[in-house]
């Protein structure tokens, strides 16, 4: 089972007896809140943690095209259209920065995308899900969006300074994504009852894997406890989805729509919803890329990467070529 491969929150943590007087040093400017950047010792811990997160969530946004790309040509409106366009266009930006970000920590792009391909590395499991509807492009703007700036404005304020700098920029834009998704929902909400059933459908679907991009419950999780202590993630992921559940309820309600959960009810002792968590055999299956989606969105991030080979070589001689043109002149000048 996969739940017994992970180590609970607090394990593997080093006390400050425990560290060596470099990781001490590191650990102060930690706790006093400096930025760590990419010529500063750390440690390799703390870097190998960064590519981790940094590559996964660099995927996560290139792999995240997928399913909304799927409906541009389909979209009900030549404005929607362009709206869309624009959107995953965006999401290929953020993934560039992030591969820049993730570049800083001494590793290729090639090499990202190659662990990737050998299924070492991971994407967020939401985009395994297929995008059915035309309401599913509202429900993952709004959803899945609204769970990524759940997730992100925290990580403004992460410790390693090109990733913190990148998110600054993504969430600004997340924040449009977020609101077109609302649009789309409201608009299909107070439509047909047809249309009204496809938005109501869209939310069924997409709220539990929603839920689940936040990770698995905190006592699950084998990352949080030193990425917490090292300041690359802010908050668990239990405190996130429980500010995504409080925030995204009353936006339902204005909606009109219901959130399937049926023992979903505020709780006024905690001052948050309670709610029912999502099915987390369904996400360790959907890791172990036994998801709807997980053989066709590999197989088209595969088929980009092998079909684009030409054009990165291309460019490799284009470089080269400038590269030697450069240093014969600068050998005639001498
Ligand atoms: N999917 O110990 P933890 C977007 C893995 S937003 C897949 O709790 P951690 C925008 C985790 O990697 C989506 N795997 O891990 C967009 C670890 O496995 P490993 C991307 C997951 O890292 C919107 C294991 O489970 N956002 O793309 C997931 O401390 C619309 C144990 O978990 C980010 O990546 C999951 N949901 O916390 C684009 C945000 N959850 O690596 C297009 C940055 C956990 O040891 C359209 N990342 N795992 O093999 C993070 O904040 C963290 O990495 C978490 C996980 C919170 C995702």
């Amino acid at each position: 089972m996969y739940a017994q491969m992970v180590k609970s929150t607090g394990e593997g943590v080093k006390s400050r007896e425990e560290m060596t007087p470099e990781e001490r040093h590191f650990q102060d400017r930690i706790d006093a809140g400096e930025k760590i950047e990419p010529k500063d010792w750390m440690p390799e811990g703390y870097r190998k943690t960064l590519i981790r997160q940094i590559g996964q969530h660099a995927h996560s946004e290139i792999v995240g095209q997928l399913p909304e790309g799927n409906w541009i040509t389909r979209a009900p409106t030549l404005q929607r259209k362009a709206i869309l366009l624009a959107k995953v266009q965006d999401e290929a930006g953020h993934g560039l920065y992030l591969y820049c970000a993730a570049e800083t920590l001494g590793v290729s792009r090639d090499w990202l995308t190659e662990q990737l391909l050998s299924g070492k590395m991971k994407y967020s499991s939401i985009f395994n899900y297929p995008t059915l509807t035309w309401a599913d492009i509202g429900a993952i703007g709004w959803l899945v969006d609204g769970a990524a700036i759940m997730n992100q404005v925290p990580l403004q304020r992460t410790s390693y300074g090109p990733y913190a700098r990148a998110m600054i920029r993504i969430c600004k834009e997340e924040s449009f994504h977020q609101r077109q998704g609302y649009d789309i929902m409201l608009k299909m909400a107070r439509g047909t009852p047809e249309q009204r059933r496809m938005a109501q459908d869209a939310l069924n679907r997409f709220w539990y894997p929603a839920l689940m991009m936040f990770g698995p419950s905190d006592k699950e999780s084998v990352h949080s406890a030193q990425s917490m202590a090292w300041k690359i993630k802010i908050n668990t992921n239990d405190e996130l989805r429980q500010k995504f559940v409080d925030q995204t309820v009353p936006q339902a309600e204005y909606l009109g729509l219901t959130i399937p959960d049926p023992d979903l009810k505020w709780n006024e002792e905690r001052g948050h919803y309670d709610f029912t968590q999502p099915d987390w055999n369904e996400f360790y299956e959907v890791l172990r890329g036994n998801g709807p989606c997980n053989a066709d969105r590999m197989e088209a991030r595969r088929r980009a990467w092998e079909e684009g080979a030409w054009v990165r070589e291309g460019l490799m001689a284009h470089a080269e070529k400038r590269r030697a043109r450069r240093a014969a002149a600068a050998q005639a000048a001498e």
